[in-house]
């Protein structure tokens, strides 16, 4: 790859010319990659509508970029290992050689059972290999895919098959997850009851739980498997195609589909990684998501393998067996660099010292973080005992929506500081802007963060709905994309993201609208209305507190709340659960009906002093009681 920025000087001329010749700026960066045939165009866009194309008239193919172009040089590296949940058990390589082989085939089992190119297929699977190769199975055939976190609920998965009219699904019988495991199928079997869409699920063997295989729409993995051969040439793709489709939380209660497309994703998650991580030939690669969120999507599967790079994957969870694991996973592969999240990094620190005394964390060159903001603690303690004072450390600031990092130091070559994003990367314009939408110049401010011109990664559309896209991302403010993000710029022009100025919530590091808690709870029968408000938690970043109206008073307040966190797990996921449940006989509201929330929030901070005006509230009383009743 010709893209690597290495110096300071390199940064910022590329961040210049980025500027002055975006065009020529990407196309050069594009120029990388194996295009079956050149884009005529490299951009057209109004963020009015919006309409952003990139590269039109380019076709590719994303997992010839991903694999076969290596093959000839990289054909025998490593491109994935696999550390399994127990550390007892076998771990799995893929060369590029034999991954190649494997999403080929894979391929072909899809096409066997009937998809074909432009076709929806959600995902529901563990973190094993084969989750990496049934998503670049449906990108080597053009299928669409939307993979859903093991984590999400029947009724979750239901909603997003539906919403994608999704005719295909692979899942896996069970998922090991810590000291747990995990019904998937049965949970699938449940949400595919209202899915007509879907003729056919791909069955992957895991856990050897006994599972319902429905005759005629259920198949074994294995049993497809050893009826396909591993040809199957790459099906090409106009740039502008869609690669995936991966929902995602917002203000309103229901999940949105956010599309991206094959040439524009392609060619900056590529980038992206190259740069930020300033990847190495042989480094390993360890990023901590799920591929269940698009941190996994981007830089397990795709940012790693369109350089040639070697991405560790693994199915467990940093505190199984104990609180050492990571650091044990870093010694035995001998890791490079690791990309985690602040959620986990506190967690870890709360535990102690003890679990990392003793690991060899030697071959680690550079940290990552990202998902919400890393407070200074964290930063210090990820810093010195992780990194020994000697790995930078990139606080990456991204979204579902933008593909790839948009601002964050390139490691080891622009500057850090402890809770900063710090710069945007060439080719990334940000603005700061105030309610009104002008724009906030100089340094030592704060606004609204907004991105004033189109990059390659960023969503075209929200899925079957492209006026919700526009009304959500380019409707508050005029020729801007609009992050949902506050942030501040210091003294020296470099950017501090300080949370959501929206209704969603990042609870570890998950998005979560607070809509669609209030919803989940509103199902129990007795609950009259519901407010919840994220609140500061140690661990978590955000907690979830929620203020609930019941018909009449609860006598049994621990029944009720027991049912309601049954609710919601049954609706969302367990990760949605809300921390705290504060039964009240009335909602602050405005005399138009509006709640509150920043009074609530105030009240779940346990700031209650300052509640600000609340003259204009139909019934101030509430606010005492609420106060009296603070858990
Ligand atoms: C990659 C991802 C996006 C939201 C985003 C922010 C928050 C993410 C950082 C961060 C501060 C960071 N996608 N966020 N990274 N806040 N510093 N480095 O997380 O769609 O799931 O969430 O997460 O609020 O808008 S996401």
């Amino acid at each position: 790859m010709n893209y690597q920025i290495q110096s300071i000087g390199e940064y910022e001329e590329a961040y210049k010319f980025s500027i002055e010749n975006p065009e020529a700026f990407w196309a050069e960066i594009a120029y990388n990659f194996k295009w079956e045939k050149k884009w005529d165009n490299v951009l057209d866009w109004n963020f009015k509508e919006p309409n952003i194309k990139w590269f039109e008239g380019g076709t590719l193919n994303i997992t010839e970029n991903c694999l076969d172009r290596h093959l000839e040089i990289l054909g025998n590296k490593t491109a994935l290992i696999w550390e399994p949940n127990n550390p007892d058990d076998e771990i799995r390589t893929f060369t590029y050689n034999q991954l190649h082989k494997e999403v080929c085939r894979f391929a072909n089992v899809l096409k066997n059972n009937g998809a074909k190119k432009g076709d929806r297929i959600c995902i529901y699977m563990p973190m094993v290999p084969e989750l990496a190769i049934a998503v670049l199975a449906c990108a080597r055939i053009g299928a669409i895919h939307s993979v859903v976190f093991g984590g999400f609920s029947a009724q979750s998965i239901s909603d997003r098959i539906q919403d994608a009219q999704c005719s295909m699904v692979i899942t896996a019988d069970g998922a090991f997850r810590g000291a747990k495991e995990i019904a998937l199928k049965p949970i699938m079997d449940e949400a595919l009851v209202n899915c007509p869409s879907v003729n056919k699920v791909i069955v992957l063997e895991r856990t050897k739980a006994k599972i319902n295989m429905l005759k005629g729409r259920d198949v074994w993995w294995q049993d497809e498997l050893a009826k396909a051969n591993s040809d199957c040439p790459a099906e090409i793709m106009d740039a502008e195609d869609m690669l995936f489709i991966l929902y995602t939380s917002g203000s309103t209660g229901k999940p949105k589909g956010v599309v991206h497309t094959c040439g524009g994703y392609m060619v900056y998650v590529g980038y992206t990684f190259a740069n930020v991580f300033q990847y190495q030939p042989n480094e390993i690669f360890f990023c901590t998501a799920d591929i269940g969120w698009v941190t996994g999507h981007s830089y397990i599967i795709y940012g790693p393998l369109l350089n040639g790079a070697t991405s560790l994957m693994f199915e467990g969870v940093p505190n199984f067996p104990d609180a050492g694991r990571l650091w044990d996973i870093v010694a035995k592969h001998q890791v490079n660099i690791l990309y985690t999240a602040p959620t986990a990094i506190r967690s870890l620190m709360q535990s102690g010292l003890d679990f990392v005394k003793g690991k060899n964390l030697n071959s680690l060159t550079k940290l990552g973080s990202v998902g919400e903001p890393i407070n200074e603690e964290a930063w210090h303690w990820y810093s010195e005992n992780i990194g020994k004072n000697n790995c930078p450390i990139a606080d990456t600031w991204w979204q579902t929506e933008t593909g790839g990092i948009l601002i964050s130091p390139i490691a080891g070559v622009t500057p850090t500081k402890p809770s900063y994003a710090m710069l945007p990367l060439p080719g990334i314009q940000p603005i700061l802007v105030n309610e009104k939408g002008d724009e906030i110049l100089g340094n030592n401010v704060s606004g609204n963060l907004c991105i004033k011109f189109p990059w390659p990664g960023m969503l075209r559309t929200t899925y079957g709905d492209h006026e919700r896209c526009r009304l959500n991302y380019f409707a508050t403010y005029e020729n801007l994309y609009f992050t949902g993000d506050g942030c501040l710029r210091d003294a020296d022009g470099h950017y501090r993201i300080t949370g959501r100025v929206d209704d969603v919530l990042n609870v570890s590091g998950h998005r979560i609208g607070t809509a669609e808690v209030e919803n989940a709870i509103d199902k129990h029968p007795d609950v009259i209305e519901t407010a919840v408000v994220g609140y500061p938690h140690d661990i978590k970043g955000q907690g979830i507190y929620a203020f609930v109206i019941c018909q009449k008073f609860p006598d049994d307040e621990a029944k009720t709340r027991t049912e309601i966190l049954e609710i919601v797990t049954k609706e969302i996921g367990a990760f949605a659960k809300p921390d705290k449940i504060q039964f009240v006989n009335g909602l602050p509201k405005t005399r138009s009906g509006k709640i509150m929330r920043r009074i609530l929030r105030k009240i779940a901070e346990g700031e209650l002093e300052n509640l600000g005006d609340i003259t204009t509230l139909l019934d101030p009383g509430v606010v005492e009681d609420i106060k009296g009743g603070r858990l």
